[in-house]
């Protein structure tokens, strides 16, 4: 008999990518799905089997983060030997806009998954995984990030992720639950949400470049984010939770790059790579409040053809401003290593978006010309 686990969130991408593993791995997934007016299991459609087959491998559950009964009877239920807690309202600009409901799904909701295992007897069967998040460092404290750098949340996203994290930590030492925080730095893929400035820029260039839209708005582009592929990063989820002792880990490149670059990284990919340069439209009333007179100078004289433009309604209150993080203690003892650089990442982006805008012919013909000029 195959282990069974019990999956949050598994709508989303990494419950997808994960759910694909485990089946991989002989295990009987269950997940829970929020009911939605339209269907939100694109992700895991391939996986769905229909309630009618017998030893079905993948089983959905209704439920929400946010009803405690609702957790409660699912884990009685199923009983599961491992728990990915992956639920939560994942986006920190929208943080800001639903903060209540944010500490409720991502923090409180946290708290039920351990309450119900307790409350359940589960305690030494159900081993928990509680998806943290490099947005605890926020205002970095030390630069890489690691396991014992202090955390400084910057969005009401990580202060709920905090919450979370700490509540995790406490069960395992006050109930010996086997329940351990991957803090995950940025892990991005072709199944990323389409509001997360990756895809939104992969998926801006194959539009852009199959002439469906003129231009694409972007927030900071000088923040600096440490991506990773998603499918290496569920199975390091999966080996935290093999290990004899619960602990926590850091799951990162350790390389940080700037949104600029990664857009410029995006626009070239494998085609002709001369650049052809520009930036934004900049609209100075609003923009000079926010960068300096020098960066506003440089980039007046950079408007070119206008396919990128900023707009500071993508900024946020709190920015995060540098994420690199150390993955010395999970290469050591979880022994994982991602497959995944930044370049190949980018390219499994755009090749997906650009395949998914079902324009693929027009590349064949000689491409594009497009964008690579910001500094
Ligand atoms: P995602 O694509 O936004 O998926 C989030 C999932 O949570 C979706 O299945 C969503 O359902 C579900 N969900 C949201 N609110 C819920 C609620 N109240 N009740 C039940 N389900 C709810 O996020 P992801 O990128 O896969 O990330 C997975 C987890 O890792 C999240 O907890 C995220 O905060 C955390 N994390 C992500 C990253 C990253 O870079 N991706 C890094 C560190 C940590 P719908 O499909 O119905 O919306
Ligand atoms: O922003 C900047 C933005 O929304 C990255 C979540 O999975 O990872 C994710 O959180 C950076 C920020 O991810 C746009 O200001 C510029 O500096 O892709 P993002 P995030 O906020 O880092 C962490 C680890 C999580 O845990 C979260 O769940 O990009 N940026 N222009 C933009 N960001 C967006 N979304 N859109 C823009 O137009």
């Amino acid at each position: 008999m195959g282990k069974t686990a019990l999956i949050t969130g598994i709508t989303g991408q990494d419950g997808a990518y994960l759910s694909d593993y485990l089946i991989k791995k002989g295990y009987t997934v269950h997940g829970i799905k929020r009911r939605s007016s339209l269907f939100n299991t694109d992700r895991i459609d391939h996986l769905y089997q229909d309630p009618h087959v017998e030893n079905r491998n993948m089983i959905l559950h209704y439920g929400d983060m946010t009803d405690s009964m609702n957790i409660t009877r699912i884990i009685g239920d199923v009983k599961p030997d491992e728990i990915y807690n992956l639920a939560a309202m994942s986006h920190v600009k929208v943080s800001f806009d639903t903060p209540e409901y944010t500490a409720n799904a991502d923090g409180i909701g946290t708290l039920r998954i351990l309450e119900a295992v307790r409350l359940l007897n589960l305690t030494n069967k159900s081993r928990i995984y509680q998806a943290s998040t490099s947005e605890l460092y926020g205002l970095v404290q030390e630069v890489p990030q690691k396991e014992t750098t202090p955390f400084y949340p910057r969005s009401p996203y990580a202060v709920a992720k905090l919450y979370a994290y700490w509540i995790t930590v406490n069960y395992r030492e006050a109930y010996g639950i086997h329940a351990s925080n991957g803090i995950l730095f940025n892990h991005e893929s072709p199944l990323r949400g389409e509001t997360f400035v990756t895809r939104k820029v992969t998926r801006a260039v194959a539009r852009i470049v199959l002439g469906l839209q003129d231009k694409v708005y972007m927030g900071n582009l000088s923040s600096k984010r440490d991506w990773g592929h998603a499918k290496d990063y569920v199975k390091a989820m999966y080996l935290i939770l093999q290990q004899d002792q619960p602990d926590d880990y850091v799951i990162s490149t350790g390389v940080t790059t700037t949104i600029r670059d990664f857009i410029k990284m995006a626009f070239v990919e494998g085609k002709d790579e001369e650049e052809v340069g520009f930036i934004a439209s900049i609209d100075e009333n609003k923009f000079a409040n926010i960068v300096g007179n020098k960066q506003l100078e440089l980039l007046k004289k950079r408007v070119g053809d206008v396919v990128v433009g900023v707009d500071p309604a993508y900024f946020r209150p709190t920015e995060v401003e540098l994420l690199i993080g150390d993955n010395t203690k999970a290469r050591t003892k979880l022994n994982w290593t991602p497959e995944y650089d930044l370049k190949a990442l980018c390219e499994d982006m755009v090749i997906s978006d650009l395949a998914l805008m079902k324009k693929e012919e027009y590349l064949k013909d000689g491409g594009y010309r497009i964008l690579n000029y910001f500094e």
